[in-house]
């Protein structure tokens, strides 16, 4: 172990100074382990003694390396140990397969992540979430390096167990010792270490989510007694039950694979978003067998139809047509373009019936012009209708101009991954921890993250459990 640190250190891979870490914080240590490749024999002894690091009892069936640094030293694993590697990668291409992760493996293969050097765990995080997408099981990460800055402890909360073949701190002793740094500079940087032991993951939620008022989030439970509307009630009182602020939108190609998906992860969501218009063997029970699904697993149909003309037609759309919205949803939306007119509308028909209504006030796509002034008209319009809006659609409520909304109004989040991204026509994505720690958001809706993953129910769990788990992190 002393060898190899004195080499990394020879090689300038551990300099000292003034940097500034992915994380923001200033460090005076500095470690950059992508010089190794140029140094085939290091390269080799770090990717030998790497992997005794782990204890005997850890099994795996693949490793993959967290891009880009740790691939080689993956890559020298695998084929010294005969071991599979999988590659992740970090741009999807919108062409060719769009594959988030590259190489053969089943289902429930277990998968053990190679990765270089490790501050919060915020990378390692970025390379399992698309792991346990695809299907795999990750409960181990090996790191030549850990910073000690609380990336063992944001690893544990997400169920990853962090090998460290060498603690910073014990490096900058054997440097020390070795009279490769003074006792000033290795004063310094244990005191950096002392003082900087929690960093947050860049996605992570904080350790609680303020309102701009400074008041942390009031929870579900309280704010279902402030609800007018009895839609709105009933969304906080499920959420709470089952505790669940996952939608799932279900945007499958067949009312048949619908009405499948619903009854599948209805037991982990509190709301089962629908595009209607978008099922081709769509019939008029198509409504009384979806709700007689979510009578039996207790959620919520939104129906996310995006109303936006008048008044008049909207009672129309809403009412009437092939799909007759307003016999099954529990809840709909609608843009505000047209102005307040829309909302008395739909509330004409919808009210009577104890619906509830969802603003428009934020979209997720990119180049939108939901924002600013119109976000607080939303807003705006939601007061003067509280009766039968029930919330919005939001991106990011803790940024709005207006400050805080109302607790009695629930804002629910589309555009939201495992990990941040995009797709290739515009939609952009933010994590669950993001979306509700971060950015104060109630519901996360997932589409594509849960249908298209290899077992939606299992993606389904771990959205749940990492929106839930943000949650309950903000009311602290
Ligand atoms: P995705 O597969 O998770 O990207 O699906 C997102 C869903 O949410 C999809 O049905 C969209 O129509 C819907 N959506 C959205 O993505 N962004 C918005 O601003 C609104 C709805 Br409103």
């Amino acid at each position: 172990m002393e060898s190899l640190i004195l080499k990394l250190h020879e090689i300038s891979a551990v300099k000292f100074g003034t940097f500034t870490l992915k994380s923001g914080i200033t460090s005076p240590i500095y470690i950059d382990l992508r010089l190794i490749v140029s140094y085939p024999s290091l390269l080799k002894l770090i990717s030998d003694t790497i992997i005794s690091t782990l204890p005997a009892s850890t099994t795996y069936d693949v490793i993959c390396g967290v891009p880009y640094t740790a691939l080689p030293i993956a890559t020298v694993i695998s084929t010294s140990s005969d071991v599979p590697m999988l590659m992740r990668r970090k741009e999807i291409k919108a062409y060719g397969t769009s594959k988030a992760i590259e190489g053969a493996f089943k289902p429930n293969d277990t998968c053990l992540i190679v990765e270089d050097l490790v501050t919060s765990g915020t990378s390692v995080l970025e390379t399992a979430a698309p792991l346990r997408e695809a299907g795999l099981r990750v409960n181990d990460v090996v790191v030549l390096i850990d910073r000690e800055q609380g990336g063992r402890e944001n690893l544990a909360a997400n169920g990853i167990q962090l090998h460290s073949m060498i603690k910073l701190s014990d490096m900058v002793k054997v440097l020390r010792e070795k009279g490769r740094v003074g006792e000033e500079t290795e004063r310094m940087v244990l005191k950096f270490l002392e003082e900087n032991k929690k960093v947050a993951p860049v996605n992570g939620a904080p350790a609680a989510a303020k309102t701009s008022s400074g008041k942390v989030r009031v929870s579900f439970g309280e704010r279902a007694e402030l609800a007018k509307n009895p839609t709105g009630k009933k969304l906080f009182e499920v959420m709470v039950k089952k505790e669940s602020n996952l939608c799932v939108s279900a945007d499958v190609n067949t009312a048949s694979e619908l009405l499948a998906l619903a009854d599948k992860v209805g037991p982990e969501i509190c709301m089962l978003k629908t595009h209607v218009d978008i099922l081709p063997d769509f019939t008029p029970d198509f409504g009384s067998k979806l709700r007689a699904i979510a009578d039996k697993h207790n959620f919520l149909i939104f129906e996310d139809r995006k109303f936006a003309d008048i008044g008049n037609t909207v009672t129309m759309q809403y009412e009437g047509g092939i799909f007759r919205i307003l016999e099954w949803a529990d809840i709909v939306n609608c843009h505000i373009i047209s102005g307040p007119g829309i909302v008395d509308g739909l509330k004409l028909k919808g009210l009577p019936r104890g619906r509830g209504l969802l603003l428009l006030a934020e979209m997720s796509s990119a180049g939108n012009f939901a924002k600013d002034d119109y976000t607080a008209a939303a807003a705006k319009i939601a007061e003067e209708h509280s009766d039968f809006v029930i919330g919005f659609i939001s991106v990011n409520p803790a940024s709005w101009p207006t400050g805080p909304t109302n607790p009695a109004f629930i804002h629910a989040t589309p555009g939201v991954q495992l990990v941040k991204g995009g797709d290739a026509l515009g939609q952009q994505y933010n994590t669950p921890t993001s979306v509700i720690g971060e950015r104060g958001s109630d519901i996360i809706i997932v589409g594509r993250g849960i249908i298209k993953a290899a077992n939606p129910v299992d993606a389904a769990r771990e959205y749940r459990a990492q929106g839930w788990n943000a949650y309950l992190a903000s009311c602290k």
